[in-house]
């Protein structure tokens, strides 16, 4: 039997401020009363796994564990062809700048020049083709859990573009579009994300009469 959610409380559970505000808006329609990890103070757990399945499950069941609610958390990282796949679920990491005072921060920027500098070492044929993966688990307080998987396919632009969206949003073009996702404005993105497709996936099953 697959777990089904109640209408009530759900703990978001992200420290990322772009992801939340988009998980939010996504489940706006369903009636589900969303709590922010961070505002209910749940630790960030460290993130062990190599699949994006395991680090959204590991982020799921760790928040459904702490605040005893059911939890929904996204895993999700860009995949660059050419880097076989990279940087995957590693995308977070190609962000981490030095730590500064008050401790390290993320450069988005620095993280979009690292996957353009790599795919320019290839040289100028070098394939631009990539996608968005995300993975929307939820998990609850007495173990079950499902995943939804999604994709957004498109290619890298040089330089970054639009002041919409978050992460690598300035560099990723979707198929069918010129337009970056940080061009678009937010119900446009909703409407082609991976974020977006994974959770039409999880609304089929989870909210379906
Ligand atoms: P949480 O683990 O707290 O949810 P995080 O930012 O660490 O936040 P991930 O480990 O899943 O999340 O890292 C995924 C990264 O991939 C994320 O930080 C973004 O920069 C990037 N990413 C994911 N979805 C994106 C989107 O819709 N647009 C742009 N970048 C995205």
């Amino acid at each position: 039997m697959i777990p089904k959610l109640a209408r009530g409380k759900l703990v978001i559970a992200t420290h990322n401020r772009g992801k939340l505000k988009e998980i939010q808006k996504l489940l706006e329609p369903w009636g589900m009363d969303c709590l922010a990890a961070g505002d209910l103070g749940l630790p960030e757990p460290e993130e062990t796994g190599t699949t994006f399945v395991e680090n959204a499950l590991l982020k799921a069941r760790a928040a459904a564990e702490a605040a005893q609610l059911p939890a929904l958390a996204d895993d999700s990282g860009l995949c660059v062809v050419a880097l076989n796949g990279a940087p995957g679920v590693y995308t977070a990491d190609w962000a981490e700048a030095a730590p500064f005072e008050g401790g390290p921060g993320r450069d988005w920027y620095m993280a979009m020049g690292k996957v353009e500098g790599k795919l320019a070492e290839l040289g100028p044929a070098t394939s631009r083709d990539c996608w968005f993966s995300c993975v929307l688990a939820l998990a609850w307080p007495n173990g079950d859990s499902a995943v939804y998987e999604g994709r957004a396919m498109g290619s890298l632009t040089w330089p970054p573009r639009g002041t919409m969206g978050f992460g690598y949003d300035p560099v990723f073009v979707p198929v069918g579009d010129s337009r970056t996702f940080a061009e678009l404005d937010p119900a446009q993105k909703h409407a082609i994300s991976h974020r977006a497709d994974a959770f039409a996936k999880l609304v089929a099953e989870q909210f379906a009469a």
